[in-house]
């Protein structure tokens, strides 16, 4: 959003400076100049030529771009047109990419407009020194160390003068802007335009695709340039190297209103000249398409066939277009019901099974209750049968323990009968007298024990049975065990007896 409201800005902040440039008194006419041009395709032919211009040095021209300097280390290459400019007023639009593994490059990039085309080896970022006219720099390498680089200027030239690259141009340049213009994601835009003695740089740092956002970089008023000259681009690379590649350059050239007319001035042998080089270029062309196509019968098809369309094919592209659309909401709608059906679904689930708890649980549950159960934590059908089934467990534990009591009634019951039969309460028996004989008992077992000790204790010698009857040891322990176990057992039926008896009377 932000850089939008910056373009806008942008965009309003330039154009009253471009219409004040071209003047109040009007529209400026604007004629492309594709004798100063190149761009993609075919920007170099198959004899890798430029079309109007003549590359040298270590350019490298394809037919996408032209690499006027490669990333290896001293290159120098340069592409100059081939003839002098006639028109006073011009505007050039270039495309380009500086790009390079460092994090920083060398030595950059220069856009010429001089009286004499400069060289294709040159000192100045691979073109002539001392030129006459103007250079746009876009210098990558710090020279000065003053860590104002990257950085595009603008120096003119009147022939006399060397470079200062020691400094970077600094003193000698008439304007410039630090814009970082190396390894864009898209390629970089610079727009110059001298209209009216008025010199404007405008920048696209290539961060967007947009052709719109250019920013200012330098304005220069009281410029004079020759009024005819040579466009050139050159590069170079020192120990550091980037690829330094352009995509097009466009010139167009600008004539006040009213003046148009006076194109028509441009000396009659060079207008020849030009007109019959761009027929031989035409034809050259043509003569291409038609060599490719010899050679190539199955590609009938003309390459430029799918720019255009027959009206049979705009009709079929226009329904598909609809059909497209259509599908579209189609495949919204059929999701959004899906969505619903789904809800529904869910739904009807959580009623059948707060149904079947109803069904099964006996009562159905209150109003209120019955609303939770929809909007709630619903009770799921697991959990319901496992209710059930402990409900299940817990009535039938309850009916064994109802049957347990009946019985033991029923003993009880007949035990009294019993009681009442056998006569009085205590059943004729002596408490006193028991004990004691248990403990009579009890003593003579204790005797018993002790005596069985003595002998098991005896040495081996001593051991043999005296005069006396002689027991072994295990049935006199089996007799001693089955009498405590009669005394023990009869004792607790008494107290058992005892206790009913007391309960009951
Ligand atoms: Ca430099
Ligand atoms: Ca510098």
């Amino acid at each position: 959003m932000m850089k939008w409201i910056v373009v806008i800005l942008v965009h309003s902040l330039l154009t009253p400076n471009l219409i004040n440039v071209r003047g109040n008194t009007g529209m400026v006419h604007r004629r492309f100049e594709y004798k100063y041009s190149f761009k993609p395709p075919y920007l170099a032919q198959k004899d890798n030529t430029i079309p109007f211009w003549e590359y040298g040095g270590n350019a490298i021209a394809s037919s996408e771009s032209v690499r006027v300097a490669p990333s290896l280390r001293s290159q120098k290459g340069a592409v100059w047109t081939k003839t002098k400019t006639a028109f006073e007023w011009w505007e050039i639009d270039i495309s380009f990419r500086v790009s390079g593994r460092g994090r920083i490059g060398a030595d950059g990039l220069a856009i010429w407009f001089t009286t004499e085309r400069g060289d294709y080896n040159g000192e100045v970022f691979g073109s002539s020194d001392k030129w006459t006219g103007l250079g746009i720099f876009f210098d990558s390498f710090d020279n000065d160390n003053k860590h104002n680089n990257p950085y595009i200027m603008a120096v003119i030239n009147d022939g006399t003068r060397h470079f200062d690259h020691q400094n970077d141009g600094g003193s000698q340049a008439l304007a410039g802007c630090l814009r970082d213009f190396r390894n864009k994601p898209f390629p970089t835009r610079a727009r110059i335009e001298y209209y009216q003695n008025v010199l404007t740089v405008l920048f696209h740092s290539g961060m967007t695709n947009n052709e719109q956002d250019y920013e200012m970089c330098l304005r220069a008023e009281n410029v004079v340039l020759p009024k005819a000259g040579y466009y050139g681009i050159s590069a170079a690379t020192g120990g550091l190297a980037d690829d330094h590649d352009v995509f097009h350059f466009l010139t167009t050239s600008l004539h006040p209103p009213g003046q148009l007319d006076q194109i028509g001035q441009v000396p009659q042998a060079d207008n020849d000249k030009l007109s019959q080089e761009y027929k031989e270029y035409q034809k050259k062309l043509e003569d291409e398409k038609e060599k490719y196509k010899k050679e190539h019968p199955d590609e009938q098809k003309d390459e430029f066939d799918d720019w255009f369309e027959s009206d049979n094919q705009r009709e079929l592209r226009q329904i598909w277009q609809a059909q497209s659309t259509t599908t579209e909401v189609l495949r919204d709608l059929s999701k959004k019901l899906d969505e619903v059906i789904g809800r529904q679904e869910r739904t009807l689930g959580l009623l059948s099974a707060s149904g079947g708890a109803i069904q099964q649980g006996g009562s159905p549950p209150p109003p209120g209750q019955h609303q939770q159960q929809y909007t709630g934590d619903a009770i799921r059908r697991h959990e319901v049968d496992a209710l059930l089934n402990t409900n299940n467990i817990l009535t039938q534990s309850m009916r064994d323990l109802k049957t347990q009591l009946n019985d033991l009634n029923q003993r009880t019951e007949l035990l009294i009968g019993n009681q009442k039969a056998g006569g009085s309460v205590g059943g004729g028996y002596d408490m006193q007298g028991l004990v004691a004989e248990m403990r009579d008992g009890l003593n003579t077992v204790k005797q018993g024990v002790l005596g069985v000790q003595a002998r098991v204790n005896q040495p081996q010698g001593l051991n043999s049975c005296p005069t006396t009857k002689c027991v072994g040891l295990t049935p006199f322990l089996v007799a001693l065990a089955v009498q405590l176990v009669i005394i023990l057992g009869y004792n607790i039926y008494k107290d058992a007896k005892g206790n009913q008896s007391k309960k009951f009377y």
